[in-house]
């Protein structure tokens, strides 16, 4: 079984390196992965965007630091929260990323923004943004820019999730 999993997994890292893959997932050298990263379309003189996308930690678990892209100015890491009623951002420092878990930068939660954009984002295009991590490094993936979440992945995340325990 162990011998299985690894084969599958170099099967995968291989397509990914041939650049055949169609699900713009991106696995790092470490083990952590980052899928369907996604941004919302933007109107002309809209300043800034939120991108998303699910990223699976390696077996060491790792952080995300921050990231940049050539279509903005620059690229913060945000958390929404209710408060009072009122969706507010907030800008945060990093994302930790467990040990093989996934966590899911989605409208609502967790999620990148796109700070003074340099153009708006067009539905149906893509660009390609850098992530970088405590651990893998720098990780290089393509947002895709479309209305609605990949299919597979959270329309929205309530970030109260994780604190309630049953
Ligand atoms: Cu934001």
């Amino acid at each position: 079984m162990k011998f299985k999993h690894t084969l599958a997994l170099s099967l995968v890292t291989a397509t990914l390196a041939l650049g055949t893959t169609a699900s713009h997932a991106q696995t790092a050298p470490t083990g952590l992965k980052v899928e369907a990263p996604w941004a919302r379309p933007t109107v002309q003189g809209q300043a800034a965007g939120g991108g998303f996308l699910r990223i699976v930690g390696g077996p060491a678990g790792d952080k995300l630091l921050g990231a940049s892209t050539d279509i903005a100015a620059r690229v913060e890491l945000h958390t929404m929260s209710m408060d009072d009623n009122v969706m507010r951002m907030r800008q945060i420092d990093s994302i930790d990323v467990p040990a093989g878990k996934a966590v899911d930068l989605a409208p609502g939660g967790l999620h990148v923004m796109f700070m003074d954009l340099k153009t708006p984002l067009k539905t149906g295009s893509s660009f390609p943004l850098t992530l970088r991590f405590e651990k893998a490094g720098a990780v290089k993936v393509d947002v895709k820019v479309q209305p609605a979440p990949p299919a597979g992945t959270p329309a929205m995340k309530s970030e109260h999730k994780h604190d309630h325990k049953h």
